[in-house]
């Protein structure tokens, strides 16, 4: 399996996000990819690949050029606006909720920040543009080894994706590859396509791309969004709209769900994909399902991420996983690679 690893992923660092009224440090920090990458490699498993890079039309598959555009030059903005704020992250504060227009671009970069974003837990520093490019161009050159006849690849990338819609960020995501994937997939000439997202939130950004088209199916296994991130989507009626319209699938389950109700989901999540015809399957792979992650509330164990792999290969379709939540940074690694020996153990 072809290993697409972020190189310049820790370029994107963090310092606060605010939560609950309170600036905390971030939970979504550098090391979570270096502990994946040191046990693919202490199990020797994958092959390093090198991305190229991104094409901005590639990028506009999927995302808006006026988003793009901001947050190519969103930090240069920010430290314009106060040469102190180059020791400080940009977080928003303003939001253009419902009456508030959204078709003006306003030449304030706080105000243009908020029409972009939907929540103040999502630094951009200053290298978050370099990393979330060339994490997406990890993704779609995984989906290039999909077309090109391989089983699987893996994206290893950092800032996360599955939040981020065609025009905002939040989440901790900024550009969303398992999207650029399987639009990726779709240009190389696939007509059915899945992503199946196991992370603990749902995906929302990931879920509106493709909630109007039926040749890319989305299915989700998550916290309930009644009281979990991000609350304000995923609910199990959503499914579709206009011709996309029976083709989005939320398996939202209670906080405290462990292995065999969360197994029993993930099978009723792949039975659609089957029913569906995918020709290859995107997995957006977030491990913060596990029983020690600091903010969520499911309890899957190390061990269950093994069998989460074998039932992801039985679907025996090609397969890209990209990777996104998961936050208890010691045991991340283990689990995203039982993940992947589980997949390729059970061929
Ligand atoms: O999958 N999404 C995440 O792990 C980010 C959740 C952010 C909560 N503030
Ligand atoms: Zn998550």
């Amino acid at each position: 399996m072809h290993v697409f690893f972020n190189q310049h992923h820790a370029l994107h660092h963090g310092r606060h996000e605010m939560f609950r009224g309170e600036l905390v440090p971030c939970f979504e920090v550098p090391a979570r990819a270096d502990f994946v990458l040191e046990e693919l490699q202490r199990r020797n498993l994958g092959a390093l690949a090198q991305a190229p890079d991104i094409a901005l039309a590639t990028l506009e598959r999927v995302h808006a050029p006026r988003y793009l555009q901001f947050l190519s030059t969103a930090w240069d903005e920010w430290v314009a606006l106060d040469p102190k704020n180059a020791q400080r992250d940009a977080l928003p504060s303003y939001w253009p909720i419902r009456t508030f227009r959204s078709d003006v671009l306003p030449a304030s970069f706080p105000a243009r920040m908020g029409l972009f974003s939907f929540d103040a837990g999502s630094p951009i520093t200053a290298g978050t543009w370099t990393a979330a490019r060339q994490g997406a161009a990890c993704a779609v050159a995984g989906a290039q080894r999909l077309l090109q006849g391989d089983r699987a690849a893996f994206a290893l990338t950092r800032p996360p994706g599955h939040h981020a819609g065609a025009d905002f960020f939040g989440g901790y995501c900024f550009l969303n590859n398992a999207a650029l994937a399987a639009q990726a997939l779709r240009d190389g000439g696939l007509a059915r396509v899945a992503i199946l997202d196991v992370d603990y939130h749902h995906g929302n950004g990931t879920q509106a791309i493709f909630y109007e088209r039926p040749d890319v199916f989305f299915a989700s296994v998550h916290g309930d969004p009644h009281t979990e991130y991000p609350y304000y989507l995923g609910y199990a009626d959503e499914r579709g709209a206009g011709a996309g319209a029976g083709f989005n699938l939320n398996l939202p389950l209670p906080r405290g769900t462990g292995w065999p109700r969360w197994r029993e989901a993930l099978g009723q999540a792949l039975q659609a994909i089957t029913g569906f015809g995918a020709q290859a399957l995107v997995v957006s792979l977030g491990l913060d399902t596990f029983e020690a992650d600091p903010i969520s509330g499911f309890a899957l164990r190390s061990d269950d991420y093994l069998r989460m792999g074998e039932a992801l290969a039985a679907a025996g379709l090609p397969t890209l996983f990209v990777f996104e939540g998961g936050y208890a940074v010691a045991e991340v690694g283990v689990n995203a690679v039982n993940v992947l020996q589980g997949f390729a153990q059970a061929g």
